[in-house]
């Protein structure tokens, strides 16, 4: 990635005053122009947010594991079309529920909502849902979402949809250390705990996974069901790795399908 600028908004926060000298953590952090501090090593995506969030600037809310973790848009967008593919496998009146087992700040949900008409968005933090249902108003989608707070391994049993989306915790930024991802050592639960429990609603399931991750290893997950691998990138640079399963492995993200804010179903 290029060198940036910094952006004409940002302040690195440095407590300038004589009588209180600069403490150590000062290097350490950066402060966003409405007061948000976050830590340094996080600015390479503040930097980048209005990819994150086209309409960042019309009110988006954000916190740190929403920073490092949220999809770009123009990812979420890929998905959330190629998605609505389904819309034609089913008959002419099919409505698409697609359930985003782990919302964050919204960046896949609020795609969605473009795209389907209902989505189910779950995360086990209040603070982070609330933040996503603040973003889906910002983009005028929340009407076709209904936001549950509950961890996503306990609730499967009691959810219907047409769709899984899975896009969990990998660990934090430094994932990328490791030379290969490895599926069983993910926080909470291994990958194949939680394609089992997707599963239990429906076999056209989405995983976002990283970029080091392998993808035969992806496309094991589900052996008996056809699989396919996305590979995601943002201004050329390779981001992700988006696996496809069953009906939605034979899909594209060509239809443009897409709803407006408060369209009728
Ligand atoms: P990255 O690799 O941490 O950053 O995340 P980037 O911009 O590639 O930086 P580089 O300097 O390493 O090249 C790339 C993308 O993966 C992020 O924008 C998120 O969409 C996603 N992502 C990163 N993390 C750490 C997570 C995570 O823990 N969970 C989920 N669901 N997505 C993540
Ligand atoms: N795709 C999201 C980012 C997801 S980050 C976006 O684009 O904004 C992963 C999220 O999973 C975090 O917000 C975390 O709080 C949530 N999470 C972790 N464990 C969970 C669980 N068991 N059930 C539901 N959500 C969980």
């Amino acid at each position: 990635m290029g060198k940036r600028k910094r952006g004409p908004q940002l302040q690195i926060s440095e407590k300038a005053s004589a009588k209180k000298p600069k403490h150590k953590e000062d290097d350490k952090t950066f402060t966003t122009p409405e007061g948000q501090t976050f830590p340094i090593e996080l600015k390479r995506y503040w930097d980048i947010r209005r990819n994150l969030f086209w309409r960042f600037d019309e009110g988006i809310q954000i916190d740190e594991e929403g920073l490092f973790s949220v999809t770009p848009e123009i990812i979420a967008q890929d998905t959330a079309s190629r998605v609505a593919q389904l819309h034609n496998k089913k008959d002419e009146y099919g409505r698409i529920c697609v359930i985003d087992a782990f919302c964050g700040v919204g960046g896949n949900t609020i795609k969605f909502a473009e795209w389907c008409e209902h989505v189910i968005a779950i995360d086990v933090d209040t603070k982070r849902l609330e933040m996503a249902r603040n973003n889906a108003e910002v983009y005028g989608v929340a009407d076709r979402i209904e936001f549950i707070l509950g961890d996503f391994y306990q609730l499967a049993p009691t959810l219907k949809a047409d769709v899984v989306f899975m896009s969990p915790p990998w660990g934090g930024p430094k994932y990328v250390n490791a030379d290969a991802f490895d599926l069983d050592s993910m926080p909470f639960h291994t990958a194949q705990e939680w394609m089992d429990s997707a599963r239990r609603i429906s076999d056209n399931v989405v995983f976002f996974m990283p970029r080091n991750c392998d993808p035969i290893q992806l496309a094991d997950l589900c052996p008996d069901i056809p699989c396919d691998i996305e590979l995601n990138y943002t201004n050329g640079i390779f981001k992700a790795i988006t696996a496809y399963y069953g009906d939605l492995a034979h899909c594209s993200s060509s239809n443009p399908r897409q709803l407006l804010p408060n369209d009728s179903e």
